[in-house]
This record gives structure tokens, C-alpha cells and sequence, in this order.
């Protein structure tokens, strides 16, 4: 196996006996060939659109889905990723009987299925592409292509769709097989990427706050009630909707793990009485979390850590997330998942266990920001908040990341963090105190809210009348796990923004002569240490 498309990557290289995150070499073997044959298929649906012909609303969901499925810690289950293959080169064969001239396709394209699904894999993999500034653009846009159709999919379950993101994240797919391709065609072609991902992420955001309302101020409680409790992990707003209205008048509560916290901070979801608090930290944290919660946990995307025996029977899958043994919840869009086997397990179990007590808050979004937007701008005018620090992203088990815990505490305390995605999870249950009552964290939400702060940087440009959003009192220091981050990132520079510190690790799949480039046009840098980190931002 060879992957590195995640912070954590074997030595800072690559993953080749099995994966730090707990992926198999056949597993991950399985993962390369859905996205070879997520590639063909795309390269099929791109010449059907170049011949004036429609595609599909379920292909477009399939091949989100199939890009979702290859997220580090989503789905670890070999057999559900080979019935994905199956049932997409089916539909692979449908469409390419509608192309008029096939003869201009690639291999993928027309690879049927035939032979040692294994063997083939070994050679459809990352490394298959010799020249190394070509992989690392091609592995640089498929991982943010990945993250777009994680978001694109939370969209698409609100029953939102953006044809043109589809066509482009197909297009872009079927472009990472093309070898005449020259390094500027890819860079270009990572930089469109970033231009989509901002309309995906614009999109998720339209269909939560249009389904949701827009997310506000909001106290979440971390400790624990007293009834038996379902803990949700993962991102879908719509599953946990489903599983809020299942729970009613069933005496079983319903709590929010890592990346679901934000869900809290949405009006809509504050009509369940038995929507309790958020219990745990971020994702690499649950092995110990989803054992003291004693109940029934639903991932509903990444993260899964492998669990442990103890409560591996309490795991339950859903969307694109699967283990192998955890039973799986289905259900396709817009149809209602029934979650009655987790209801009916969690009434057999343990009350939580209280592992924290007291309240987090959030709910800084673009439209809370917005509305205190003339005490934010005062406070900066007065100078009693000097600097904003982006420090969205993800977390992870790295002791290097304990940097953005020592980070937070170091900032002066006229700076402000804007944060959304699991990063926050390193300092937002310090005391940072607040500058003329707005809090030391904004939080905005999960990963995909990043697209917030985006709002924000452009509104405060526009307020004080700044031609370039870089001359705007915002630093970003970012911290990356897997693709979700990657989207961002490309999204951020798509928007221009310049300076962005990334850690706690620079990606592995960044060449040499890649990661010039970035650091050449868009000022990027790793981290150093705190008091280094903070010279330059300061
Ligand atoms: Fe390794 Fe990350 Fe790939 Fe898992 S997702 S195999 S940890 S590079
Ligand atoms: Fe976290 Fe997995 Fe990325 Fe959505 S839950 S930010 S790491």
C-alpha cells in the first residue's frame, strides 16, 4: 500500500504496511480502485456533458459519495467498498454506451471490472504517476476534490444541489488521468479547485441555514444528564435531525461528539428537549469518550478511530462512514434512515458517564458576526482587539499539535481566535477570557464553516474600506488532518489570502518544486515554535 494523504503519514512520507489511522493494506488497496474507477466514471460523465448531454443528479451524488468514502477515517470496510466499485462500474457501462465517440477516453473509462481486483489496484495507486511534481498536483487535487464532495454530500442531503460544482469536480477528477497535462495546466488547475471549493462550501452553508437557521451565540453544556444517552460524531446535520425526531418521548438523550458540537449553535435543533450538551474532545479522543459514554454511538462520517472490543457492538455507521462488524444505518437521500436499533440499544445501556462539566460557546458564524459587527469594528478602531488568528482545521493525536494549545495561551490578550473544524478542541476550554465581551474564541462551526470566516475577512475588508484582504489585522495559523483541510486551504487561497501558516507537519504529498510554488505566490509556511510563530505574526 502507499498512502500520504493525511497529516499523520508514516515518517512525514507515506504509509506503506498499514496506515497510522488503522487502514489495512487491503483495505487501502480497495480505496485506490474505487478512485480509479470514481475517475473513469468522471471521465465518462465529462464527455457526455462535452457532447451536450445531461448527467444525473444520482451519478453526481455517486461519485461524492465514492470520493467521501476514501476520506481517512471514514469507512475502514472492505466489502462495502467493493460493492461501491461494482455498483459503479455498472453504472459506468450505462453511461459509456451513451457516448457518441468513446475513443478519446482513458483507460479507467473503460475498465470493465475484469481480472484480480487486488492486482489492479497495486497498479492504480498514488504512485503510479512516476513524475513526482505531477503526483503531488495530481494527489493535491483529488484530496481537495475529496473534501468538496465531503460538503457537497451534507448538501446534497438538504436537497441542494450545484450542477456546476459537480461538473467541474468531475472534469477536475477526470483531468488527474490526463498525461498531456503539462505542471502549469495542473497548478491551474488546483487554483480552480479552490475557486469551486468556495462554492461548495457556499452551498453547504446555504442549505444549514436555510434547513437550520443561521447559527448564533449559543452556551453548550459538556457535562451529562441523567437519562441514557446516543452520542452522534461526524458531520451530517440531517442524520442528526432524523435522530432528534426519532428520540422524542422515547426517554433517551441525544448528545454531540467532536465535529457535531456546532450543531448545537443552530435555533432549529434547540427545540429538542433531549438534545443535551456535547460529551468528549475531537475524534482521537474517542476510544476512551465512547467507552466511559456507556450508549450507543452513530459516525456519521469521519472520524473513526478503530474501537475497541469493549464497544465495538455500540458503533454504528451511516452516510459514507463503515466499519467491518459495525452494523450500518442506510438510507439514501432524501429518504428517513430509521434509527430504531440504536434507540432500542441505547435503552439498554449505562447511563454516561460525567467526564467535564460547565458550558463551551459558539455559534460565530458569519451571520452572529455580522450582527456585532459594529462592536467587533469598535473594538478593533479602539485598538482593545489589535489581531484576529485564524486557527480553524482539524485535530489530531500528534504531540506536536500540543504547539496550538501553547499557541493560544501565548497570544497577546488583544487578539481574538477565529476558529472552526475539531482544531478547536486544543483551546477552546481554556480560560481565555473576552475583550469588551466578545470571547477570546469565535468559534464558527465545523471545518466547512472555515467558509465563515472567509465572509468575515471579506465583510471587514469592505468595512474598512481595504483594497487587499491581506492588509486586513488577520493572521492564519492552521492546522490540517485530512482532505476536508485540504479544500479549505485551496478555497483560502483562492480568496488570496497570503501568509498561511500551516502544521503541524507541511502535507507529504507536497513535492519539493510544489511546495515552492506555495511558498513563492502565497507566502505558505510550517510552523516553528510559539515564540518564533508569534514574532512573525506579531
Ligand atoms: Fe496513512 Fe493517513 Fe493514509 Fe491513513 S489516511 S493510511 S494514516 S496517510
Ligand atoms: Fe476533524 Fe476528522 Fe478534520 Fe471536520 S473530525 S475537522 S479531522
Amino acid at each position: 500500500m502507499f498512502c500520504y494523504q493525511c497529516q499523520e503519514t508514516a515518517g512525514c512520507k507515506g504509509c506503506t504496511m498499514s496506515g497510522v489511522c488503522g487502514k489495512k493494506p487491503d483495505v487501502a488497496a480497495m480505496q485506490d480502485l474505487l478512485v480509479y474507477v470514481t475517475k473513469g466514471i468522471s471521465a465518462v460523465t465529462t464527455a457526455l456533458r462535452q457532447e451536450g448531454k445531461q448527467v444525473s443528479a444520482e451519478i453526481n451524488h455517486l461519485i461524492t459519495l465514492n470520493l467521501f468514502t476514501t476520506i481517512t477515517n471514514a469507512n475502514f470496510d472492505k466489502e462495502n467498498i467493493e460493492a461501491i466499485i461494482r455498483a459503479t462500474l455498472i453504472e459506468k457501462d450505462v453511461l459509456l454506451a451513451q457516448i457518441a465517440d468513446p475513443s478519446g477516453l482513458p483507460k479507467a473509462a473503460k475498465w470493465n471490472g475484469s481480472g484480480n481486483w487486488e492486482e489492479k489496484a497495486a497498479t492504480v495507486g498514488v504512485l503510479s504517476t512516476e513524475n513526482e511534481d505531477i503526483r503531488s498536483l495530481r494527489e493535491l487535487i483529488t484530496y481537495g476534490l475529496k473534501g468538496l464532495s465531503a460538503y457537497s454530500k451534507h448538501a446534497n442531503v438538504l436537497l441542494k444541489d450545484d450542477e456546476e460544482v459537480d461538473a467541474f469536480l468531475q472534469r477536475a477528477l477526470a483531468a488527474t488521468l490526463d498525461d498531456n497535462l503539462s505542471v502549469e495546466e495542473l497548478i491551474a488547475l488546483t487554483m480552480e479547485t479552490g475557486k469551486h471549493g468556495v462554492s461548495g462550501m457556499a452551498l453547504l452553508d446555504k442549505a444549514n441555514t436555510e434547513a437550520y437557521g443561521n447559527p448564533e451565540i449559543t452556551k453548550v453544556n459538556i457535562g451529562v444528564g441523567t437519562n441514557r444517552g446516543i452520542l452522534v460524531s461526524g458531520h451530517d446535520l440531517r442524520d442528526l435531525e432524523m435522530l432528534l425526531e426519532q428520540t422524542q418521548g422515547t426517554g433517551v438523550d441525544v448528545y454531540t461528539h467532536s465535529e457535531m458540537l456546532p450543531a448545537h449553535y443552530y435555533p432549529a435543533f434547540k427545540k429538542y428537549p433531549n438534545f443535551i450538551g456535547n460529551y468528549g474532545n475531537a475524534w482521537w479522543k474517542q476510544k476512551e469518550e465512547f467507552e466511559s459514554f456507556n450508549g450507543p454511538i452513530l459516525m456519521t462520517t469521519n472520524c473513526i478511530v478503530p474501537p475497541k472490543d469493549s464497544y465495538k457492538d455500540r458503533l454504528y455507521t451511516t452516510g459514507a462512514a463503515g466499519y467491518p462488524g459495525c452494523t450500518h444505518i442506510s438510507g439514501e437521500i432524501g429518504e428517513q434512515k430509521d434509527f430504531s436499533v440504536i434507540i432500542e440499544h441505547a435503552k439498554r445501556c449505562a447511563t454516561p458517564t460525567e467526564i467535564e462539566t460547565g458550558e463551551l460557546i459558539g455559534g460565530f458564524a458569519h451571520a452572529q458576526v455580522l450582527a456585532l459587527a459594529d462592536q467587533v469594528v469598535d473594538a478593533v478602531k479602539s485598538g482593545a482587539i489589535k489581531k484576529f488568528v485564524v486557527m480553524a482545521g482539524c485535530d489530531g493525536r500528534a504531540k506536536s499539535r500540543e504547539y496550538y494549545t501553547e499557541f493560544a495561551k501565548a497570544l497577546p490578550k488583544d487578539a481574538v481566535i477565529l476558529t472552526a473544524g475539531c482544531a478547536k478542541y486544543k483551546y477552546n476550554k481554556l480560560p481565555l477570557g473576552d475583550i469588551n465581551g466578545i470571547p477570546r474564541v469565535l468559534d464558527a462551526g465545523q471545518c466547512n464553516d472555515s467558509y465563515s470566516l472567509a465572509v468575515i475577512a471579506l465583510k471587514l475588508k469592505e468595512v474598512f474600506g481595504l483594497d487587499d484582504i491581506n492588509d486586513l489585522p488577520i493572521a492564519y495559523n492552521i492546522a490540517w488532518y485530512e482532505q476536508k483541510a485540504v479544500i479549505v486551504l485551496l478555497a483560502l487561497l483562492y480568496l488570496g489570502v497570503k501568509n498561511i501558516h500551516l502544521g503541524p507537519t507541511l502535507p507529504a504529498f507536497l513535492s519539493p518544486n510544489v511546495a515552492k510554488v506555495l511558498v513563492e505566490n502565497f507566502g505558505i509556511a510550517g510552523i516553528s515554535t510559539v515564540e518564533e510563530d508569534l514574532k512573525f505574526f506579531f
